[in-house]
Parts: C-alpha cells; sequence; structure tokens
C-alpha cells in the first residue's frame, strides 16, 4: 500500500508544480541576497542570515540545513558549520540552499569566484555541462545514464583545464573522476527534499540497483512524465580523497601543481530542479533566476 503511494508521488501534479515553483522563486531571491553578502565579504553567518532574511525562512523551517562555505569550506560535501569569523581572503562561494512552501521543496547549489579567473573558468564550465545535463531531462530517459554522462563530462573538464593528463574515457574507466565529483548527480525532489521512490521497480515496490561503482547515486529509475529531480555535477579538492588518488598509479597523470593552487576555492556544485516531460525539461530553477532578473 504505502509503496503505490510513494510510487504515484513520483508524478508531480499541477498543485505541486505550482508551489515548487513558488518554492524556487523564494529561495531564488534568497540566494541573490546570500551573493551580495558574499561580494560584500561576509562571513558564512552574515551570509546565512542575508539568506534567511530574504527568503523569510527561520533556520528550523528551511527544508534542509543551508550549505554555506567559503574558499576551501566548499571542499567538504555537507558543510553544515557557518563560521561567524570573516576570512582573510574571499576566494570561492558555494551555497546549498533552498527554501518551501506548502510543503514542496526547492533544491538550489550555485557557487561564485571572488575575483579569480582560473577558478571561474572552472565554475563556467561545470555550469555548461549541468545546463547540457538538464536538457537530458525527459520523460523515457534513464536518470542513472545522466549521471554516467555527468562523468564522462567531468573528466571533459579535468583533462581540458589540464588537471588530469589522461583521455577522458580513460579517467570514467579507472574512476578517477570519482575522485573530483564523489557524489551522484541528484534525487527526486517534491515534498521531501530527498523525495521517495527513487529506487523503486514498480507500483508494488521493488528495488533498480545502482550501477557498479556509483554507490551515492540516490535515482535508478527511469524518468516519467511530471518526475522533478535535481541535477547536481560537482568538482572538488578534497584533501582525503586526493590522497589516496597520490598513491595510485593515477597519482603521476594529476597536475598537482594546479590542483595545490585551487585547494583555497574549495570546490564548484551547480544544482537546478528539472521537471520532466516528453516535450522536454522545465528547469524549474534557471526559470526562476532569469524571472528575477527581468
Ligand atoms: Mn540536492
Amino acid at each position: 500500500m504505502i509503496n503505490s503511494l510513494y510510487w504515484g508521488r513520483s508524478t508531480k501534479t499541477p498543485y505541486e508544480l505550482a508551489n515548487m515553483r513558488l518554492a524556487t522563486r523564494r529561495a531564488v531571491k534568497a540566494h541573490r541576497a546570500a551573493e551580495q553578502a558574499f561580494r560584500a565579504r561576509g562571513s558564512e553567518l552574515d551570509i546565512h542570515r542575508a539568506y534567511l532574511a530574504a527568503s523569510g525562512h527561520n533556520d528550523f523551517d528551511l527544508p534542509y540545513t543551508n550549505i554555506v562555505a567559503l574558499n576551501e569550506h566548499g571542499a567538504t560535501l555537507h558543510y553544515q558549520y557557518q563560521s561567524a569569523e570573516v576570512p582573510t581572503a574571499h576566494h570561492a562561494f558555494l551555497i546549498d540552499a533552498g527554501a518551501e512552501v506548502n510543503g514542496y521543496a526547492s533544491d538550489i547549489t550555485r557557487t561564485y569566484s571572488f575575483v579569480d579567473r582560473e577558478f571561474q573558468e572552472l565554475v563556467d564550465a561545470v555550469d555548461a555541462a549541468q545546463l547540457e545535463l538538464c536538457s537530458q531531462v525527459r520523460t523515457g530517459v534513464s536518470y542513472p545514464a545522466i549521471h554516467l554522462d555527468t562523468h564522462l563530462r567531468m573528466a571533459r573538464i579535468l583533462a581540458d583545464q589540464g588537471y588530469v593528463t589522461m583521455s577522458p574515457e580513460a579517467m570514467v574507466e579507472s574512476r578517477v573522476t570519482s575522485t573530483f565529483f564523489p557524489h551522484g548527480v541528484g534525487h527526486p525532489l517534491g515534498l521531501q527534499v530527498h523525495d521517495v521512490a527513487g529506487f523503486q521497480e514498480s507500483e508494488h515496490g521493488g528495488f533498480i540497483a545502482r550501477p557498479d561503482g556509483h554507490p551515492f547515486l540516490r535515482m535508478t529509475r527511469t524518468l516519467g512524465e511530471d518526475f522533478v529531480v535535481t541535477i547536481e555535477p560537482g568538482i572538488y579538492f578534497i584533501d582525503t580523497l586526493l590522497k589516496k588518488l597520490a598513491a595510485t598509479e593515477h597519482g603521476k597523470s594529476l597536475n598537482w601543481a594546479k590542483i595545490e593552487r585551487m585547494k583555497k576555492f574549495g570546490g564548484v556544485r551547480i544544482e537546478d530542479n528539472v521537471r520532466a516531460m516528453s516535450s522536454g525539461p522545465e528547469n524549474l530553477t534557471r526559470d526562476g533566476f532569469a524571472e528575477i532578473a527581468a
């Protein structure tokens, strides 16, 4: 019984979609305020408070705890500490924060460079790849296929920008990409931020396993009409993972000088909320940002 309820929740009704668009607008406004607080050289706590003020949310009614990460903190995937200390320099800012309307959540991540050209180049490349991944969201497409394609696209960026001197295909094959992109491409979104039925085989239940070597993927289904999922690729400079990779045969294929230089920026993640339809995607998040820019 519960399984058929979960199954039904994957397909969003017009009412649910309307609430998710409103939840997006609410978050987008607050993302803009947070970016301004970053540009004004605030602390993580200052930025977080700017976000709360603009969203009208309290800490306890946010759909999830904001990730407000300056500089190298962006490399901590679930960074939950909001430091009141203003850092000596502002290099980068990663914010993963949502909002809620009538119980429906938005879940949005943006990454900003303060001035650096080299890091901005990485942000721009992840952003461009993310848009291409979003364009794949449509009815009948396998979500794990989008995840696997994300690895290839992140590998191309790592090769193009000179982080790794391996072919993108070899990087994916040897799982070198998992050092830089160690999480899944996203998850179903709805009443819960990590919504139900991501692995469900049918309305009766069942479990669709993750592809081998991808233990953090949070959805294995084929997209149906009016499913809403997140698309959130990233590239991070995570010390512990880099050290492990350094000790393997692939360590010699990494440009360590460049990687060392990038550590103070933490990492990049760009996350949108996208609705699948047979006619193509509706990108709730990009629409939301475009609307406030207009
Ligand atoms: Mn997410």
